[in-house]
Protein backbone atom coordinates (compact mmCIF):
# COMPACT_ATOMS: atom_id res chain seq x y z
CA UNK A 1 0.00 0.00 0.00
CA UNK A 2 1.59 3.45 -1.16
CA UNK A 3 2.02 5.55 1.89
CA UNK A 4 -1.03 8.50 1.54
CA UNK A 5 1.63 11.21 3.14
CA UNK A 6 4.56 10.92 0.80
CA UNK A 7 1.99 10.74 -2.22
CA UNK A 8 0.96 13.73 -1.37
CA UNK A 9 4.41 15.30 -0.47
CA UNK A 10 5.08 14.63 -4.05
CA UNK A 11 2.49 15.91 -5.81
CA UNK A 12 2.79 18.76 -3.44
CA UNK A 13 5.84 19.65 -4.20
CA UNK A 14 5.61 19.33 -8.15
CA UNK A 15 2.88 21.91 -7.87
CA UNK A 16 4.90 24.17 -5.92
CA UNK A 17 7.45 23.84 -8.52
CA UNK A 18 5.61 24.18 -11.19
CA UNK A 19 3.86 27.70 -9.67
CA UNK A 20 4.25 30.66 -12.21
CA UNK A 21 4.18 33.44 -10.41
CA UNK A 22 3.02 34.32 -6.84
CA UNK A 23 -1.09 33.99 -7.36
CA UNK A 24 -0.07 30.38 -8.59
CA UNK A 25 1.35 30.02 -5.55
CA UNK A 26 -0.82 31.19 -2.91
CA UNK A 27 -3.54 29.23 -5.17
CA UNK A 28 -1.33 26.20 -4.20
CA UNK A 29 -1.12 27.07 -0.67
CA UNK A 30 -4.83 27.91 -0.24
CA UNK A 31 -5.26 23.52 -1.76
CA UNK A 32 -2.84 22.23 0.26
CA UNK A 33 -2.95 24.16 3.57
CA UNK A 34 -6.00 26.28 3.75
CA UNK A 35 -9.28 25.84 5.84
CA UNK A 36 -10.82 23.09 3.10
CA UNK A 37 -6.82 22.38 1.98
CA UNK A 38 -5.82 18.64 1.81
CA UNK A 39 -3.74 18.44 4.38
CA UNK A 40 -6.04 19.82 6.69
CA UNK A 41 -8.49 17.63 5.62
CA UNK A 42 -5.97 14.65 6.90
CA UNK A 43 -5.39 16.92 10.12
CA UNK A 44 -9.44 16.70 10.35
CA UNK A 45 -9.33 13.10 10.34
CA UNK A 46 -7.26 12.44 14.14
CA UNK A 47 -10.26 12.97 15.78
CA UNK A 48 -11.82 9.49 14.80
CA UNK A 49 -8.62 7.73 15.70
CA UNK A 50 -7.03 5.91 18.49
CA UNK A 51 -4.22 7.07 20.45
CA UNK A 52 -1.59 5.13 18.97
CA UNK A 53 -2.51 5.64 15.67
CA UNK A 54 -3.16 9.62 16.15
CA UNK A 55 0.08 10.02 17.34
CA UNK A 56 1.99 8.94 14.42
CA UNK A 57 -0.09 9.70 12.31
CA UNK A 58 -0.28 12.93 13.46
CA UNK A 59 2.91 13.64 13.88
CA UNK A 60 4.10 12.46 9.96
CA UNK A 61 1.29 15.17 8.90
CA UNK A 62 2.46 17.90 11.02
CA UNK A 63 5.85 17.32 9.71
CA UNK A 64 4.59 17.12 6.49
CA UNK A 65 2.83 20.60 6.95
CA UNK A 66 5.82 22.40 8.29
CA UNK A 67 7.61 20.60 5.00
CA UNK A 68 5.14 22.15 2.53
CA UNK A 69 5.30 25.32 4.59
CA UNK A 70 8.74 25.57 3.80
CA UNK A 71 8.48 24.68 0.49
CA UNK A 72 6.13 27.48 -0.22
CA UNK A 73 8.26 29.83 1.06
CA UNK A 74 11.05 28.89 -0.70
CA UNK A 75 9.42 29.37 -3.85
CA UNK A 76 7.95 32.86 -3.27
CA UNK A 77 11.27 33.66 -2.30
CA UNK A 78 12.23 32.62 -5.77
CA UNK A 79 9.24 34.25 -7.40
CA UNK A 80 9.25 37.41 -5.79
CA UNK A 81 13.67 37.80 -6.65
CA UNK A 82 12.65 37.13 -10.37
CA UNK A 83 9.59 39.39 -10.25
CA UNK A 84 11.90 41.64 -9.27
CA UNK A 85 14.21 41.13 -11.64
CA UNK A 86 11.57 41.68 -14.25
CA UNK A 87 11.07 45.05 -12.80
CA UNK A 88 14.50 46.23 -12.79
CA UNK A 89 15.25 45.48 -16.34
CA UNK A 90 11.74 46.99 -17.81
CA UNK A 91 12.18 50.44 -15.84
CA UNK A 92 15.68 50.82 -16.19
CA UNK A 93 16.87 54.33 -17.55
CA UNK A 94 20.15 54.67 -19.49
CA UNK A 95 21.28 58.13 -18.63
CA UNK A 96 23.70 57.72 -20.83
CA UNK A 97 21.01 57.88 -23.91
CA UNK A 98 21.58 61.49 -25.81
CA UNK A 99 18.74 64.17 -25.34
CA UNK A 100 15.63 63.85 -27.57
CA UNK A 101 15.86 66.79 -29.82
CA UNK A 102 12.44 66.89 -31.30
CA UNK A 103 10.82 67.37 -27.68
CA UNK A 104 13.25 70.08 -27.13
CA UNK A 105 11.55 73.14 -25.49
CA UNK A 106 12.56 76.88 -25.04
CA UNK A 107 13.03 79.95 -22.34
CA UNK A 108 10.14 82.11 -22.89
CA UNK A 109 10.63 85.56 -24.12
CA UNK A 110 9.84 87.05 -20.58
CA UNK A 111 12.50 84.26 -19.06
CA UNK A 112 15.17 85.74 -21.08
CA UNK A 113 14.81 89.11 -20.64
CA UNK A 114 14.97 88.72 -17.24
CA UNK A 115 17.90 86.87 -17.69
CA UNK A 116 19.19 89.91 -20.17
CA UNK A 117 18.48 92.18 -17.27
CA UNK A 118 20.22 90.62 -14.94
CA UNK A 119 23.09 90.24 -17.43
CA UNK A 120 23.37 93.75 -18.05
CA UNK A 121 22.71 95.33 -15.31
CA UNK A 122 24.98 92.55 -13.16
CA UNK A 123 27.91 93.74 -15.33
CA UNK A 124 27.01 97.29 -13.67
CA UNK A 125 27.54 96.25 -10.13
CA UNK A 126 23.84 95.70 -10.09
CA UNK A 127 22.04 92.36 -7.87
CA UNK A 128 18.87 90.73 -7.94
CA UNK A 129 15.94 90.53 -5.65
CA UNK A 130 13.19 88.58 -5.75
CA UNK A 131 10.23 87.97 -3.07
CA UNK A 132 6.82 87.75 -2.44
CA UNK A 133 3.35 88.55 -5.01
CA UNK A 134 1.38 89.42 -1.92
CA UNK A 135 2.60 91.91 -0.09
CA UNK A 136 1.46 94.23 3.11
CA UNK A 137 -0.55 97.05 2.01
CA UNK A 138 2.51 99.33 3.76
CA UNK A 139 4.99 98.19 1.66
CA UNK A 140 3.33 98.75 -1.28
CA UNK A 141 1.94 101.95 -0.84
CA UNK A 142 2.66 103.24 2.32
CA UNK A 143 6.18 102.97 2.44
CA UNK A 144 6.37 104.75 -1.17
CA UNK A 145 4.66 107.79 -0.20
CA UNK A 146 1.39 107.02 -2.05
CA UNK A 147 -0.92 108.79 -0.13
CA UNK A 148 -4.12 107.35 0.76
CA UNK A 149 -6.16 109.58 -1.56
CA UNK A 150 -3.40 108.40 -4.83
CA UNK A 151 -6.01 106.91 -7.16
CA UNK A 152 -3.01 104.37 -7.60
CA UNK A 153 -4.80 102.91 -4.34
CA UNK A 154 -8.45 102.83 -5.88
CA UNK A 155 -10.31 99.40 -5.89
CA UNK A 156 -10.00 99.87 -9.94
CA UNK A 157 -6.28 99.08 -10.31
CA UNK A 158 -5.48 96.94 -6.96
CA UNK A 159 -6.48 93.39 -6.32
CA UNK A 160 -7.06 93.37 -2.57
CA UNK A 161 -6.85 90.29 -0.55
CA UNK A 162 -8.88 89.21 2.54
CA UNK A 163 -5.79 87.06 3.98
CA UNK A 164 -7.35 84.61 6.90
CA UNK A 165 -5.74 84.71 9.94
CA UNK A 166 -3.77 88.65 9.18
CA UNK A 167 -5.31 92.00 10.41
CA UNK A 168 -2.92 93.75 7.96
CA UNK A 169 -4.88 94.68 4.69
CA UNK A 170 -2.76 92.54 1.73
CA UNK A 171 -2.46 92.91 -1.95
CA UNK A 172 -1.64 91.33 -4.73
CA UNK A 173 2.14 93.70 -5.72
CA UNK A 174 0.98 96.40 -8.10
CA UNK A 175 4.96 97.16 -8.54
CA UNK A 176 8.14 95.16 -7.41
CA UNK A 177 8.50 98.12 -5.51
CA UNK A 178 7.77 96.41 -2.09
CA UNK A 179 11.26 94.44 -2.45
CA UNK A 180 13.54 97.76 -3.00
CA UNK A 181 11.48 99.03 0.55
CA UNK A 182 12.40 95.71 2.31
CA UNK A 183 16.52 95.76 0.58
CA UNK A 184 16.34 99.31 1.96
CA UNK A 185 15.39 98.29 5.70
CA UNK A 186 17.61 95.21 5.50
CA UNK A 187 20.55 96.01 4.23
CA UNK A 188 23.09 99.85 4.63
CA UNK A 189 23.72 101.33 1.28
CA UNK A 190 25.66 101.19 -1.31
CA UNK A 191 22.69 99.46 -2.51
CA UNK A 192 22.43 98.88 -6.11
CA UNK A 193 19.93 96.33 -7.27
CA UNK A 194 17.35 95.40 -9.75
CA UNK A 195 14.23 93.74 -8.93
CA UNK A 196 12.15 91.96 -11.56
CA UNK A 197 9.29 90.18 -11.32
CA UNK A 198 5.06 89.31 -11.95
CA UNK A 199 3.10 92.34 -10.59
CA UNK A 200 -1.02 92.47 -10.68
CA UNK A 201 -3.68 95.24 -11.81
CA UNK A 202 -7.14 95.01 -12.29
CA UNK A 203 -7.14 95.52 -16.08
CA UNK A 204 -7.66 93.75 -18.95
CA UNK A 205 -7.94 94.72 -22.77
CA UNK A 206 -5.97 94.37 -25.37
CA UNK A 207 -2.71 96.31 -24.30
CA UNK A 208 -3.30 95.10 -20.37
CA UNK A 209 -3.01 92.07 -18.25
CA UNK A 210 -3.95 91.61 -14.71
CA UNK A 211 -0.48 90.35 -14.32
CA UNK A 212 2.44 91.31 -15.75
CA UNK A 213 5.78 92.05 -15.23
CA UNK A 214 8.29 94.57 -13.67
CA UNK A 215 11.78 95.25 -13.67
CA UNK A 216 12.49 98.23 -11.26
CA UNK A 217 15.70 99.07 -9.48
CA UNK A 218 17.38 101.09 -6.85
CA UNK A 219 20.85 103.37 -6.68
CA UNK A 220 21.37 104.39 -2.84
CA UNK A 221 24.82 106.16 -2.05
CA UNK A 222 26.47 109.09 -0.68
CA UNK A 223 26.72 111.20 -3.20
CA UNK A 224 24.21 109.52 -6.16
CA UNK A 225 22.87 112.64 -8.37
CA UNK A 226 20.72 112.85 -11.66
CA UNK A 227 24.11 112.09 -13.39
CA UNK A 228 24.24 108.64 -12.75
CA UNK A 229 20.52 107.62 -13.56
CA UNK A 230 20.85 108.89 -17.04
CA UNK A 231 24.50 107.78 -17.20
CA UNK A 232 23.57 104.09 -16.06
CA UNK A 233 19.90 104.41 -17.74
CA UNK A 234 21.26 105.32 -21.40
CA UNK A 235 23.76 102.59 -21.02
CA UNK A 236 21.37 100.04 -20.47
CA UNK A 237 19.40 101.58 -23.07
CA UNK A 238 21.95 100.99 -25.82
CA UNK A 239 23.14 97.49 -24.24
CA UNK A 240 19.48 96.35 -24.62
CA UNK A 241 18.50 97.32 -27.66
CA UNK A 242 22.05 96.33 -29.11
CA UNK A 243 22.10 100.20 -30.76
CA UNK A 244 25.54 102.21 -29.48
CA UNK A 245 24.30 105.30 -30.94
CA UNK A 246 20.48 104.48 -29.73
CA UNK A 247 18.81 108.14 -28.73
CA UNK A 248 17.18 108.64 -25.40
CA UNK A 249 15.30 111.97 -23.95
CA UNK A 250 14.59 112.77 -20.90
CA UNK A 251 10.84 114.48 -20.13
CA UNK A 252 9.53 116.22 -16.81
CA UNK A 253 7.03 113.54 -14.92
CA UNK A 254 5.14 112.78 -11.64
CA UNK A 255 5.73 109.66 -9.55
CA UNK A 256 4.82 110.08 -5.40
CA UNK A 257 7.91 108.08 -5.10
CA UNK A 258 10.75 110.22 -7.04
CA UNK A 259 11.18 113.77 -7.07
CA UNK A 260 12.32 115.08 -9.26
CA UNK A 261 10.84 112.16 -11.64
CA UNK A 262 11.09 111.93 -15.44
CA UNK A 263 9.93 109.26 -18.31
CA UNK A 264 12.92 107.97 -20.86
CA UNK A 265 11.90 107.81 -24.47
CA UNK A 266 13.89 105.87 -27.19
CA UNK A 267 13.65 107.39 -30.37
CA UNK A 268 12.02 105.58 -33.32
CA UNK A 269 10.61 106.20 -36.52
CA UNK A 270 6.97 105.63 -37.55
CA UNK A 271 7.25 104.74 -40.50
CA UNK A 272 9.78 102.27 -40.99
CA UNK A 273 9.20 101.22 -37.53
CA UNK A 274 13.53 101.21 -36.56
CA UNK A 275 14.23 101.68 -33.08
CA UNK A 276 17.80 103.64 -31.83
CA UNK A 277 16.92 106.97 -34.40
CA UNK A 278 13.82 109.04 -35.98
CA UNK A 279 11.71 111.85 -35.42
CA UNK A 280 9.40 110.05 -33.13
CA UNK A 281 9.46 108.89 -29.91
CA UNK A 282 8.66 105.74 -27.72
CA UNK A 283 7.94 106.15 -24.12
CA UNK A 284 10.23 103.18 -22.10
CA UNK A 285 11.36 103.72 -18.69
CA UNK A 286 9.94 105.68 -15.67
CA UNK A 287 12.98 106.81 -12.92
CA UNK A 288 13.75 110.04 -10.60
CA UNK A 289 15.70 110.66 -7.56
CA UNK A 290 13.91 108.75 -4.78
CA UNK A 291 11.70 111.09 -2.97
CA UNK A 292 12.98 111.89 1.03
CA UNK A 293 10.03 110.70 2.41
CA UNK A 294 10.67 107.25 1.13
CA UNK A 295 14.26 107.22 2.15
CA UNK A 296 12.90 108.36 5.76
CA UNK A 297 10.40 105.61 5.93
CA UNK A 298 13.33 102.93 4.73
CA UNK A 299 15.14 104.58 8.22
CA UNK A 300 17.80 105.94 5.85
CA UNK A 301 18.70 109.93 6.33
CA UNK A 302 17.78 111.95 3.46
CA UNK A 303 20.61 114.45 4.24
CA UNK A 304 23.06 111.41 4.32
CA UNK A 305 22.17 109.54 1.76
CA UNK A 306 20.10 109.61 -1.32
CA UNK A 307 19.67 107.42 -4.88
CA UNK A 308 17.93 106.50 -7.91
CA UNK A 309 14.79 104.39 -8.86
CA UNK A 310 13.33 103.25 -11.93
CA UNK A 311 10.58 101.29 -13.45
CA UNK A 312 9.78 99.49 -16.62
CA UNK A 313 7.68 97.03 -17.70
CA UNK A 314 9.14 93.81 -19.71
CA UNK A 315 6.37 93.08 -22.05
CA UNK A 316 7.14 96.39 -23.69
CA UNK A 317 10.70 96.28 -23.94
CA UNK A 318 10.38 92.43 -25.21
CA UNK A 319 7.66 93.60 -27.88
CA UNK A 320 9.79 96.25 -29.14
CA UNK A 321 13.09 94.65 -29.25
CA UNK A 322 11.39 91.57 -30.84
CA UNK A 323 8.94 92.86 -33.18
CA UNK A 324 6.09 91.03 -31.02
CA UNK A 325 2.58 92.69 -31.96
CA UNK A 326 0.41 91.20 -29.59
CA UNK A 327 0.24 91.24 -25.65
CA UNK A 328 -1.56 88.10 -25.19
CA UNK A 329 0.30 85.73 -27.21
CA UNK A 330 2.80 86.21 -23.95
CA UNK A 331 0.30 83.66 -21.99
CA UNK A 332 -1.21 81.61 -24.47
CA UNK A 333 1.24 78.83 -24.29
CA UNK A 334 0.71 78.39 -27.68
CA UNK A 335 3.62 76.03 -29.00
CA UNK A 336 4.64 77.22 -32.50
CA UNK A 337 4.74 80.77 -31.00
CA UNK A 338 7.09 80.06 -28.42
CA UNK A 339 9.46 78.00 -30.84
CA UNK A 340 9.25 80.69 -32.91
CA UNK A 341 10.11 83.37 -30.26
CA UNK A 342 11.49 81.66 -27.47
CA UNK A 343 15.28 80.72 -27.16
CA UNK A 344 17.35 77.96 -26.72
CA UNK A 345 17.70 76.76 -23.45
CA UNK A 346 21.79 75.94 -24.17
CA UNK A 347 22.55 79.54 -25.38
CA UNK A 348 24.13 82.01 -22.63
CA UNK A 349 23.05 85.33 -22.44
CA UNK A 350 25.83 87.40 -23.79
CA UNK A 351 26.68 91.38 -22.69
CA UNK A 352 26.49 93.61 -25.66
CA UNK A 353 28.37 96.88 -23.73
CA UNK A 354 26.22 99.97 -26.00
CA UNK A 355 28.95 102.70 -27.43
CA UNK A 356 29.31 104.98 -23.70
CA UNK A 357 29.94 108.08 -26.26
C1 LIG B 1 7.15 103.05 -14.47
C2 LIG B 1 7.70 103.86 -13.37
C3 LIG B 1 9.20 103.81 -11.56
C4 LIG B 1 10.19 103.73 -9.42
C5 LIG B 1 9.51 103.13 -10.43
C6 LIG B 1 10.80 103.43 -7.06
C7 LIG B 1 10.93 102.50 -6.06
C8 LIG B 1 11.33 102.94 -4.82
C9 LIG B 1 11.58 104.24 -4.59
C10 LIG B 1 11.45 105.11 -5.62
CL1 LIG B 1 11.44 101.81 -3.57
N1 LIG B 1 11.08 104.71 -6.84
N2 LIG B 1 10.45 102.99 -8.29
C11 LIG B 1 10.59 105.06 -9.59
C12 LIG B 1 10.27 105.73 -10.73
C13 LIG B 1 9.57 105.12 -11.74
O1 LIG B 1 8.50 103.12 -12.53
O2 LIG B 1 6.65 103.61 -15.41
N3 LIG B 1 7.21 101.74 -14.42
C14 LIG B 1 6.72 100.87 -15.41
Amino acid sequence: MSNPISLIETEARAVIGAAADLAALDAARVALLGKSGEVTALLKTLGGMDSEARKSFGAAVNALKSSLTEALEQRRAVLEASALETRLAAEFVDVSLPGRVEARGSIHPISRTIEELTALFGAMGFGVKDGPDIEEDWYNFGALNIPAHHPARAMMDTFYLKAAGRNKPMVLRTHTSPLQIRTMLEQKPPIRVIVPGRTYRSDHDATHSPMFHQCEGLVIDRDITLAHLKGCLVDFLRAYFEIPDLKARFRASYFPFTEPSMEIDIAWDRKTGAIGGGNDWLEILGAGMVHPNVLANCGLDPREFQGFAFGMGIERITMLKHGIADLRNFYESDLRWLAHYGTSPLAPVTLHEGDPA
